[in-house]
């Protein structure tokens, strides 16, 4: 599915031809309505929205009213009104409807709307428009099997269609929603003998593959009827399938179908299956269409995430499973059978399946510390989704003008076994998404979920590239955005435990903004007694004094300058070591303790809570030894991963020049924490003189939450002399 198909799409729909006014069927507009232009018009009913896919990447989505009087209009629309009214009562105004005469003959009665409302919003809905309900039970499903008049043979027998359906275990669309939801939504079918259908293929889609022509209406209309004269009620089903004997157009369709059959008024799930997409991969998706999931994607082309069944995730494992004869091609063809990935966490959250204990939702600039195991593993005790919310929008699941953003586990577990890679998938939420179009989408669509490709800008338009298929975040890796985040916040994945086939855990941290340096005297030094813990690094090793991994025993000289602060303390407070059990877990450096101050010097390589808080990606910049051209250089990142300080490691390590670091953050126990350490140790110590010397001379200035500053020994003595240090910071954030 990419930009290399054949452009005549659009010249194929020019087809379209609007002939004269038939008298209006839609019911008048409701004495409210304020429009009164003589040429206005209001029509109102439920609103039914069918999505097509093709194979060859074609699509379209075609919208339905169902009027209160139990008349039919398609609707057109300028711009597309709301995934969430599907199947919501609506009030729809614009020009009056007009017959159009469809490529394939059949007329439809169009109506062009300027504007479009819910004309009910209620309760919790109220505060983001409309969004989708809980979908969960057993549907049921009447399965249609239609031969068109001019199909000598079908594909098929009806036993297929019951088994690909219905089956508990295997290839069938109840397993794979019954995995999808956790057990929450299964399908259940009847299927129909094959039925003649009264018209040819032509008459209800007279075009090939690469043509948007189905009348589904048609479809729909002479498929019911059918139906109940062969004895269907179809008040006893939740949805309706019109299996095809052959092609219809470019697509297969899937949506919601509101009709009034068996003396019910009702919104049935529907989908259109010609014999190509008679297998799992297609017919889940226009499943998940039919309880009105939307597409995913569109960050690069159309369909381009791997990561959801609802965009190009539907089509793995493929495998030859039979064939029919092809309409559209002339001969017969082979059908391919797939197996689907998962739904995404955001479209599952929106339909009810991630119980509270699953879903951990992170309000607005908060800290949170979490995991999240394999998105298609059993329910367990990690988190499923993590939701984060921004400022300014909506956050409520699924609604029309929400804004948040997901966090989800995705590996190579059951139906996602064949996804094209595995770690942490985010994906940003906006419901009111305007349609992404351009060069390489070849149909535009506005799919409220996307990725936030980890991996940007490696696709050249219409040329190919990754996109999409390398979005996963992995353990170390950390996403920062002003807009999504806010200032200085961080979400970081900080390790992955255990390994596929297996589920797979991976925590998760999202930090808080940094604080402002300024704010240490206050929250520090004039600190009632006893309310901050000086951290000191151990230096001694053996029992009792036990570091996490990779951090090892502190020379005195490392805590030498914890005493310019502790000496600068208004009153008597706690002093305690990184190894002591009693305010940190020895094997990790993680604090024990929270809504306390932390304050320690010396540096992640001696010290177990910087450790903690940097591996964590608690802190907002982080140690890392650089090779640039193959000379070793200390350096400490960004939670982006920039570079922004480095020094030689020679350098340091002759004593001749250092730099330090001074942060101040929270912790994800609501700890303040003030740190200061240099790469190495005369930085550390001339840290702690310049802290007293210059920074609290002139605290008020420092209103960000991290600073560095270089020593140079000027004078050549070989000690570090507070007026040595170059008061121009070498950088500085958050
Ligand atoms: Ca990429
Ligand atoms: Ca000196
Ligand atoms: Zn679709």
């Amino acid at each position: 599915m990419v930009c290399d198909r054949p452009l005549t799409l659009a010249l194929l729909l020019t087809v379209i031809l609007f002939t004269t006014i038939s008298p209006v069927s839609a019911s008048d507009s409701p004495g409210s309505n304020p429009v009164s232009a003589a040429d206005s018009y209001s029509a109102q009913g439920t609103l039914n929205i069918v999505y097509g896919d093709g194979p060859e990447g074609f699509s379209k989505v075609k919208y339905y009213l169902y009027g209160d009087d139990g008349t039919r209009i398609r609707l057109s629309f300028a711009s597309p009104p709301s995934f969430a009214y599907f199947g919501k009562q609506v009030l729809v105004t614009g020009a009056p409807p007009a017959r159009a005469l469809v490529q394939t003959g059949q007329a439809e009665t169009t109506m062009y709307v300027e504007s479009i409302s819910l004309l009910s919003r209620q309760g919790a809905q109220a505060n983001a428009g409309a969004m989708l309900g809980t979908v969960s039970g057993t549907k049921k499903m009447i399965i249609l099997l239609l031969r068109y008049s001019d199909d000598l043979s079908v594909p098929r027998d009806p036993t297929f269609y019951f088994d690909l359906i219905n089956s508990p275990v295997g290839s069938s669309v109840n397993a794979f929603y019954q995995a999808d939801s956790w057990g929450l939504l299964g399908t259940e079918a009847d299927v129909t003998p094959w039925m003649p259908l009264p018209q040819p293929k032509s008459f209800y889609a007279n075009c090939g593959w690469n043509a948007v022509c189905a009348n589904v209406a048609a479809v729909a209309t002479d498929g019911i009827a059918l139906g109940l004269a062969d004895g269907v009620n179809f008040a006893n089903y939740d949805m309706i399938s019109f299996v095809l004997s052959s092609d219809l157009d470019c697509c297969a369709w899937g949506g919601d179908w509101t009709d009034t059959l068996n003396g019910v008024t009702k919104t049935w799930g529907a989908t259109w299956m010609p014999p190509w997409s008679q297998e799992l991969g297609t017919y889940s998706h226009e499943v998940g269409h039919s309880i009105g999931l939307p597409h995913s994607g569109w960050v690069y082309y159309d369909y381009d995430s791997p990561w959801d069944v609802m965009s190009g995730g539907d089509r793995y494992n493929s495998a030859a499973c039979g064939s029919y004869f092809s309409a559209n091609s002339g001969r017969d063809i082979t059908i391919w059978c797939y197996t689907p990935a998962d739904t995404i966490a955001a479209y599952k959250d929106m339909l009810g399946w991630i119980d509270p204990s699953h879903l951990l939702t992170v309000p607005l600039g908060g800290s949170a510390l979490a995991s999240v195991d394999s998105l298609a593993a059993p329910l367990d005790i990690s988190y499923k989704m993590l939701k984060i919310c921004i400022p300014g929008y909506s956050c409520v699941s699924g609604g029309e003008t929400s804004r948040y953003l997901t966090v989800e586990a995705r590996t190579h577990y059951g139906y996602d076994s064949y996804l094209p890679g595995e770690g942490v998938i985010l994906h940003m939420f906006q419901g009111d998404r305007p349609l992404v179009s351009g060069r390489c989408f070849f149909i535009s669509d506005n799919p409220p979920a996307y990725p936030i490709d980890s991996t940007p800008g490696d696709y050249v338009p219409c040329l190919g590239g990754f996109a999409l298929s390398n979005a996963e975040w992995h353990a170390g890796q950390s996403y920062s955005d002003m807009f999504t985040l806010g200032p200085g916040r961080y979400l970081t994945v900080t390790s992955q435990v255990g390994s596929s086939p297996s589920p797979v855990v991976f925590s998760i941290t999202i930090t808080r903004t940094s604080l402002q340096v300024s704010s240490v005297p206050a929250d520090v030094l004039d600190a009632a007694a006893n309310s901050v813990v000086y951290v000191l690094p151990d230096w001694q090793g053996g029992n009792g004094h036990a570091k996490p991994p990779d951090v090892i025993p502190a020379q005195l000289s490392d805590f030498t300058a914890l005493g310019f602060m502790f000496g600068a303390s208004e009153n008597m407070q706690i002093m305690a070591l990184d190894t002591n059990s009693t305010y940190f877990d020895p094997s990790t450096g993680a604090p024990k303790i929270s809504d306390s101050v932390l304050v320690t010097f010396a540096g992640p390589l001696v010290n177990g809570l910087v450790e903690y808080c940097e591996v964590s990606g608690l802190s907002p910049v982080y140690f890392q030894w650089a090779t640039i051209d193959g000379v070793s250089y200390y350096a400490w990142h960004d939670r982006e991963g920039a570079v922004v300080a480095s020094l030689l490691s020679s350098a340091g390590q002759a004593g001749t020049s250092d730099m330090f670091l001074v942060e101040y953050f929270k912790d994800a126990n609501n700890n303040n924490v003030f740190i200061v350490y240099g790469f190495a140790w005369k930085g550390t110590y001339i840290g702690g003189v310049f802290f007293k010397t210059y920074i609290l001379p002139n605290i008020t200035s420092f209103t960000h939450g991290w600073y560095i500053y270089q020593w140079n020994d000027v004078n050549g003595n070989g000690l570090p002399d507070s007026y040595e240090v170059n008061t121009t910071p070498v950088s500085y954030g958050g």
